[in-house]
């Protein structure tokens, strides 16, 4: 019912829709309606009500309920179930409960705040309420299970789409294998988990944390150097709902055609957006730490560093300090 009436009242626009229109679009009382625009006021919806005319909806809150999310999302599968949560320890522990009980492909998880957000080798991941995107995607893609790492990359690629649809202006670039910067700072991290046995993936949850509206002060100190948001780079604040939409849209899009005509085109994508190629680097692995000159990605998305003897070196994960 509140869906509905959100989706009457956004696409009257500028429109007054009288109580009598209400009640018989919707099929209820209009004391019932009454009810339900109050509850919506409480969410932080803002009405205008005029006598005669009716009710029209002037602001909608930043929220990242699934009726502000799914509002003109225009996709077959990703963000078409959405469970939303005010607080989680993590969306990926509770992705990982769904994905076990069988929810199906492009089903999400968000949360306006994370108490135990967390980054890859079990860091921290700083998810406070109200400014953030603490998103998991779950996913079942029919691919080998070395193949998964593509999916990271292909998701840097759909989070970059979607943060130039709403942010014009800002240079976005993807560091391998996982970040997402603004101006050498980190504005999103990936983190892909998955679910498999011996070749065969059950099933990956892609978590995706961006800054959207933090003021800069309110990062840690140990982030303050390291971290950006979207406000912080821009001086504006964005609509949260409107950029999960975008990602959705944009993931699914690469989605299909990477299912179609495998990593090659997406590969070209992230090449556009990727930063440190060229670059003279130190990458700290789980073998060690290497120095060398980043010459790009494989086939298979795998990072090649061309060591200070002229070989390359193949790096499947690691960790790439920023100068
Ligand atoms: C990542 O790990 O970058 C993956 C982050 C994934 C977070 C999402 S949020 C939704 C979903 N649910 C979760 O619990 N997690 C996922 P890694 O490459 O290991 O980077 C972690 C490092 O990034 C930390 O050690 C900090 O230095 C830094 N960091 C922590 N919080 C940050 C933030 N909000 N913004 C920028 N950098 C941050």
């Amino acid at each position: 019912m509140k869906e509905t009436l959100i989706k009457l009242f956004k696409d009257a626009g500028e429109r007054y829709i009288s109580g009598e229109e209400l009640s018989r679009q919707l099929g209820c009382t209009r004391a019932a309606i009454w009810k339900h625009i109050e509850e919506l006021r409480k969410e932080g919806y803002q009405f205008e009500a005029v006598r005669r005319s009716g009710y029209r909806l002037i602001k909608s809150p930043d929220i990242l309920t699934p009726q502000e999310i799914q509002y003109n999302l225009d996709t077959e599968r990703i963000g078409q179930t959405i469970h939303y949560f005010k607080q989680l320890e993590s969306t990926q522990i509770v992705a990982h409960q769904l994905a076990d009980q069988g929810e199906t492909e492009g089903t999400i998880v968000i949360a306006d705040e994370q108490t135990g957000g967390r980054g890859r080798l079990g860091r921290v991941w700083h998810s406070p309420p109200g400014t953030g995107i603490w998103m998991s995607l779950i996913l079942k893609p029919n691919i080998p299970l070395k193949m998964a790492p593509q999916l990271t990359l292909l998701t840097a690629v759909a989070v970059a789409r979607a943060i130039n649809r709403v942010a014009t202006d800002l240079d976005v670039n993807i560091k391998w294998p996982n970040d997402i910067l603004i101006n050498r700072k980190k504005i999103c991290g990936i983190l892909t988990e998955l679910n498999a046995e011996s070749d065969r993936i059950h099933y990956l949850v892609i978590g995706i944390g961006i800054n959207v509206n933090a003021g800069p002060e309110t990062f840690p100190h140990e982030l303050k150097k390291l971290a950006t948001s979207l406000k912080a780079e821009s001086r504006r604040s964005f609509s949260r709902a409107r950029l999960v939409r975008e990602i959705c849209q944009n993931f699914e899009t690469l989605y299909n055609i990477y299912l179609k005509e495998g990593f090659t085109p997406i590969k070209h994508l992230w090449e556009a957006y990727a930063i440190l190629i060229g670059e003279k680097t130190r990458i700290r692995t789980i073998d060690g730490e290497f120095s060398g000159t980043v010459r790009g990605i494989d086939e298979d998305g795998v990072l090649l560093l061309e060591l200070d003897n002229g070989i390359i070196k193949k790096i499947f994960s690691a960790d790439i300090p920023l100068e």
